[in-house]
């Protein structure tokens, strides 16, 4: 059996538990609390260790899911969960006042792993009414950092869309073998 490590970061409320929780095979594995941190309005539950989930792709091959909390206070816990990672999941939540910073923030956080391994950015909650920034202006902004990762708009509460965003990343690991 061969297993392949994913993470999913980004901040809170972009959608890290929900991906998981869509796509695993087995019960996931999540550490939510009811949140009462100011960061957290209009959200009940929070992560404050880790998600865990897996989906098997075929006999041989396992996927080993890990979601990140999103709140910076509990950012001791993203390198830990970057140990033996292959791929990012890099969830931006679109609906915040400044999605762009945000990318930039966790690209800067994780760029070892981003550098050793495959990344996919994940624009959630973009409305169709607001659609400022789009697509093209995420990835023109890591295209000026020197990263070229595909940059997609999904919603991770379709199981569909998450495979998607998996497949994108499986893709990039088989080319770097
Ligand atoms: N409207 C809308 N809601 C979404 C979309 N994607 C996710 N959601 C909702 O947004 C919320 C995301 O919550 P979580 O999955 O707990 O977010 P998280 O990233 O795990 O957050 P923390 O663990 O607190 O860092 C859920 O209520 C989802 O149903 C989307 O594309 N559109
Ligand atoms: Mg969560």
């Amino acid at each position: 059996m061969i297993e392949h490590k994913i993470l999913f970061t980004g901040t809170v409320g972009a959608g890290k538990t929900t991906a998981i929780q869509a796509v695993s095979e087995i019960p996931p594995v999540f550490t939510d609390v009811p949140s009462s941190d100011p960061e957290n309005i209009g959200k009940e539950m929070t992560t404050v260790a880790l998600d865990y989930g897996e989906i098997s792709l075929g006999k041989a091959e396992r996927l080993r899911l890990y979601g990140t909390p999103g709140q910076e206070r509990f950012s001791f816990m993203w390198k830990i969960l970057s140990q033996g990672a292959l791929g990012l999941v890099i969830l931006v939540d679109h609906s915040r006042p400044d999605p762009v910073q945000d990318l930039l923030l966790y690209l800067e956080h994780f760029k070892e792993l981003i550098r050793e391994t495959a990344c996919v950015v994940v624009i959630s909650k973009m409305s169709a009414e607001r659609q400022t920034p789009d697509v093209k202006e995420f990835t023109h902004t890591m295209q000026r950092l020197g990263m070229v990762y595909p940059v997609i708009a999904a919603d991770v509460r379709d199981k569909d869309q998450v495979l998607w965003i998996l497949d994108l990343l499986l893709v990039q690991m088989e080319t770097r073998q």
